[in-house]
């Protein structure tokens, strides 16, 4: 029995949490969202999400019944779709895109930096936060790792708040489960 069943395990009833995703465009939310709910590796390419995905069958993790939400990251709708998703959600799960660093593209790495603070700027204090340092996978171009990205994206200014920075791979679910199970404990923590 996992660490997390035994903690669970107490409670029969399954509890429920709705996660919604965010991050720029392309980053690998709706990859994220396919490894969550077939558990396996996402060889095709998803369509780019048009405004909000409400997904309709939730993932079910530790006793957990998981609904996610699955927000596109353009511009246009980041303002009024982002502040709904979040509304709507117990936690965020903010994808960045390990590969974009200001070394290869400063303006892709600042927008990406515009991205997450505007993130912050709408996600009241008391919700966990969960950013996934993504596309680890892609060895060959060095992705920025979670350690530096707490530099990179002045992650210290959220000290304070409920949050994590975790390596992943969205496409072969590395780091997804550490990740998950993180999310489980802090929304758990939130509603007892
Ligand atoms: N190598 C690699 N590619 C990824 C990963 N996650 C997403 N991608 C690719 O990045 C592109 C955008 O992914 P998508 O999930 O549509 O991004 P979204 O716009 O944030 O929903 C697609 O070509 C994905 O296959 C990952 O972890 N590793
Ligand atoms: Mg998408």
């Amino acid at each position: 029995m996992s660490w997390l069943s035994k903690i669970f395990s107490k409670k029969e009833i399954e509890q429920k949490a709705n996660i919604v995703i965010l991050g720029a465009s392309g980053v690998g939310k709706t990859t994220l969202v396919r490894y969550l709910e077939t558990g396996q590796p996402v060889t095709q390419d998803p369509r780019t999400t048009l405004g909000i995905d409400i997904r309709q069958n939730p993932i079910t993790i530790s006793g957990w019944s998981l609904s996610a939400i699955d927000v596109g990251g353009q511009e246009l709708y980041r303002e009024s779709l982002w502040s709904l998703g979040i509304s709507q959600s117990d936690a965020v799960i903010y994808v960045i895109d390990g590969t974009v660093k200001p070394t290869v593209d400063n303006t892709s790495f600042e927008v990406s930096k515009f991205s997450f603070d505007y993130m912050l700027s709408i996600v009241e204090d008391s919700t966990p936060i969960l950013i996934l340092i993504n596309k680890q996978d892609l060895t060959e171009v060095e992705p920025i790792t979670a350690e530096q990205s707490i530099e990179l994206y002045g992650i210290l200014k959220m000290v304070g708040r409920s949050f994590n920075i975790l390596p992943s791979s969205a496409k072969f679910g590395f780091g997804v489960e550490t990740a998950v199970y993180w999310l489980i404990d802090k929304i758990h923590e939130a509603k007892t």
